[in-house]
């Protein structure tokens, strides 16, 4: 069995004017999938020591490009999934069971995306901002990545993440990181950010 790239729920335009086409394009066809032919490369590599064939080791090597890769998938994946044309998106802003957890959280919605952008930012070098559920503590935390996987809280469950390499947006917005991260605040999938939200609570609840 390998992973392999998720078909896009929506058109690679269909983000535009917020994200263009020929950046959703290239990194959904060409960087997403490398992180999903490291991925299977890893795991066969891994599988090949397990079963003695391979060099044992380079099990620290392949265990890296593992967590590098993999993490690469899975973050892209999210990535996907919590956006939407603005036009066939069902909620303007968090509400279900997310909005409220929020503004406990954060005071209010708008404080929350102050927090998000100031993240997304601030990441030094390539990585992401997200949102995630602590399943310790039942409470929302805003937190950075680097690269793929760097600085990842243990157990934290990712709801939304906003993808902060250059890959992602220099084609249209060159080195201004910031009007990328508030242009991606329109094209957020709150609906689907709230189904994470449940998932993950009704998850950590059977825990
Ligand atoms: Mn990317």
């Amino acid at each position: 069995m390998a992973f392999t790239l998720p078909k896009l729920p929506y058109a690679y335009d269909a983000l535009e004017p917020h994200i263009d086409a020929k950046t959703m394009e290239i990194h959904h066809t060409k960087h997403h999938q490398g992180y999903v032919n490291g991925l299977n490369k890893a795991v066969r590599e891994l599988r090949r020591i397990a079963e003695g064939d391979g060099d044992a080791s380079l099990t620290k090597h392949w265990a890296r490009e593992l967590a590098f890769h993999g993490g690469g998938h899975i973050n892209h994946t999210l990535f996907w999934y919590t956006m939407a044309p603005e036009a066939g998106r069902t909620q303007r802003e968090p509400t279900g069971e997310l909005g409220p957890a929020l503004r406990e959280t954060f005071g209010s919605l708008e404080n929350f995306r102050r927090v998000f952008l100031a993240a997304a930012d601030a990441v030094e070098g390539s990585g992401w901002a997200w949102l995630m559920f602590d399943p310790v503590s039942g409470g929302l935390l805003v937190t950075q990545m680097e690269k793929q996987q760097d600085l990842y809280v243990t157990g934290a469950v990712p709801l939304m993440g906003v993808d902060v390499w250059e890959h992602a947006y220099y084609l249209k917005y060159q080195n201004r990181r910031s009007d990328y991260t508030k242009a991606y605040w329109n094209v957020v999938n709150w609906a689907a950010v709230d189904a994470m939200y449940i998932a993950a609570r009704g998850a950590a609840s059977r825990m």
